[in-house]
């Protein structure tokens, strides 16, 4: 490793003013690399929109993990600062500064070449095959600005880049004995349609990190909010899994499996709690496998069998059990090490290694069957639960299907619904929008022939926790479910949704965003063909209106604001709190009228992180989850022109 640095007396030569000179030594290669960065940022970061911009810390962050994983770092800290830019600080090694047999120091051949950074051959574990891992001089490329500060070799190095070249030669400041490696960058704003880097997105994420990377010090601090937290776990996944189900009654103690197969590390916990819900997490390499995969199919089978395999063997009368039966209430947290991981899947976050699924399972049957053995008195209540849930399952699908005939006779729409007069699902839109006099606005605003409204009270029942039962006894539910007319869970149908765009509006504060995560994690739960189907959208009304000489302008977003009254100096603010605020005339203006309204489409993977926010904080205060629940899809795309 690194055997082609020659040695570190030539860190000599480095020139230690502080002048800025034009750097010209940069080559026609790496103008060449970085310009098809520029030109196809889609083909290194996946797009331009919220996900890319997010590649770009993730990019740096995984770098410092993996100097965690190579035993080097203890502590990360990410900033975010006002000024749109972001720093990550790590103590690992440092990247390398020395003399590169280019001529070049290391750093900036890390910094300006495609790839170099996989030539250092640092990971153990890659993450090839999805969009990670494709090195830092993606970030410079993409960044209007990007410093970097290393601590190693006894002194302090500096330098400077601008849309991945060089503006400073590497410098040293000054001396330390420390190492470590900082870096700053500005999203580059010609490149990203959005620049904003979401908090929400961040935490979340390096939350998940400090969890599946035990005893690693995470801190993130929001400049923009005077905000900072710390995230540290030194109990690793298994804390992950006690807070998951902070809140549920759990039946056993945590099971904790540590394996490895033709190099494949397996490290799984899972506890079933009363519930009716499965929460099932798995990590590949550190990334999220939003999509499951062939680990994900071997745990489960592998499950089933160990169960079916010591019921056979310790009970009498026993009738084999499908994964159905015991996945109720089912909470697991997989955490996996592969060698050459392949992903797939639309976001790039399904695993399809075969081999992968024999490691997983065999490993957790053996497990299981003996976890199973030595605790005789768990494994008899969670037999009997297994089995109670299967004649539950049979049970309830025969009252399904009484219902179902039932429903197709009568199926009476709810009395709040203020329906539109086109019968054509096409056309027909619904708005569940929050509170009963934001409904009232939206009923007098909307165009009645093709717009219906569902006005829903404040607090709807968290599905997470409730489970379908005590679910379908809500009455708001009960109405979203009879309005858009094509049931709900298995026998959901996507033939007869009533409309086909489906729009969630409310406030846009905290609250509203409270209530948007719920809605997010019921239809991701129970009616998710409509996401998958893009019927599923929020509304986006403004955050402000700013008056000056007569004229309107309805502002968006925080940023917009500032642009604009940078534009038009001093001028009237009115702010929203909420809907309710707007008399039907603006509502319509600024949120209804398809003209001139900002929608956003839901995705799978904006549901699947409500649905996962709401799980990992669970068992957290209810005031920091306040906090932390912000929208799940700012994603702004004018989908109506
Ligand atoms: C290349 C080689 C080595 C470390 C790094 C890059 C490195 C990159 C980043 C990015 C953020 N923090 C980082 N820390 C390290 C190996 C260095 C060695 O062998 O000494």
């Amino acid at each position: 490793m690194m055997s082609f640095f020659v040695n570190t007396g030539n860190m000599e030569t480095l020139k230690t003013d502080s002048i800025e000179s034009e750097y010209s030594a940069a080559s026609i290669e790496v103008l060449d690399d970085l310009d098809a960065v520029r030109k196809r940022p889609g083909m290194y970061i996946g797009n331009v929109g919220i996900r890319g911009l997010h590649h770009l810390l993730w990019e740096i962050v995984d770098n410092s993990i993996d100097e965690y994983l190579a035993g080097y770092c203890k502590s990360i800290k990410v900033v975010l600062h006002k000024d749109g830019s972001a720093t990550v600080e790590d103590d690992g090694r440092g990247i390398p500064t020395e003399m590169h047999p280019s001529g070049k120091p290391a750093i900036e051949v890390v910094m300006t070449k495609l790839h170099a950074g996989g030539k250092f051959n640092r990971k153990v574990y890659k993450v090839s095959g999805g969009l990670h891992g494709v090195g830092l001089s993606v970030v410079n490329a993409l960044s209007e600005e990007l410093e970097v500060w290393v601590k190693r070799g006894g002194k302090i190095f500096y330098q400077k880049y601008s849309r991945g070249k060089p503006v400073t030669e590497l410098k040293i400041l000054g001396e330390t004995n420390e190492r470590g490696t900082k870096i700053r960058f500005k999203p580059d704003s010609e490149i990203f349609e959005t620049v904003e880097l979401r908090y929400d997105i961040i935490s979340l994420r390096l939350k998940e990190l400090a969890y599946i990377n035990k005893g690693l010090r995470i801190v993130l601090e929001d400049e923009r909010v005077g905000k900072i937290e710390e995230y540290k776990f030194d109990d690793g996944i298994l804390g992950l899994i006690n807070a998951m189900n902070k809140n549920k009654t759990v039946i056993n103690e945590p099971i904790y499996i540590l394996g490895s197969k033709n190099d494949v590390e397996v490290e799984i916990v899972l506890q079933f709690a009363d519930s009716e819900v499965e929460n099932v997490l798995a990590f590949v390499n550190s990334i999220n496998t939003v999509e499951g995969g062939t680990h994900v199919v071997g745990f489960k089978t592998g499950l089933t069998r160990a169960i079916n395999e010591y019921g056979r063997k310790n009970l009498k009368k026993f009738e084999p059990l499908t994964g159905l039966d015991i996945k109720e209430g089912l909470t697991a947290v997989l955490n996996l090490k592969v060698p050459e991981p392949q992903f797939e899947g639309q976001t790039k976050s399904k695993l399809t290694n075969s081999d992968v699924k024999t490691v997983v399972e065999s490993i957790t049957y053996s497990s299981i069957l003996e976890w199973l053995e030595r605790h005789p008195k768990e494994s008899e209540v969670l037999i009997e639960r297994f089995i109670m849930n299967k004649k539950a399952r049979e049970a309830a699908k025969r009252a399904r299907e009484l219902v179902k005939r039932k429903n197709e006779l009568i199926s009476t729409l709810p009395g709040k619904l203020a329906d539109c007069s086109s019968k054509n699902p096409e056309e027909k839109e619904l708005f569940i929008v929050e509170g009963e006099s934001a409904g009232g606005s939206a009923k007098q605003a909307r165009d009645r022939r093709f717009q219906a409204i569902l006005p829903i009270r404040g607090k709807i029942i968290n599905v997470e926790k409730a489970g379908m039962i005590k679910m379908l006894k809500n009455d708001e539910i009960k109405a979203i479910i009879s309005a858009i007319g094509a049931g709900i869970g298995k026998d959901f149908d996507i033939k007869r949704v009533r409309y086909k765009k489906i729009i969630l509006m409310t406030d846009a504060d905290i609250d509203g965003a409270h209530i948007r995560t719920l809605l997010l994690t019921f239809f991701y739960r129970y009616m998710r063909p409509i996401i998958e189907a893009g019927y599923l959208y929020i509304a986006q009304p403004p955050l402000y209106r700013v008056t000056k000489n007569k004229k309107t302008y309805y502002v968006y977003s925080e940023s917009e604001l500032a642009n604009l009254l940078e534009k038009l100096g001093d001028a009237e603010v009115q702010r929203y709190k909420g809907l309710g605020e707007m008399n039907p005339e603006q509502l319509w203006e600024t949120t209804m009228n398809p003209q001139n309204r900002m929608l956003i489409q839901v995705t799978i993977e904006d549901a699947k992180k409500a649905d996962e926010l709401f799980s990992i904080l669970m068992g957290e205060d209810v005031e920091s989850r306040r906090n932390f629940i912000i929208a799940y899809s700012k994603e702004v795309k004018n989908l109506d022109v």
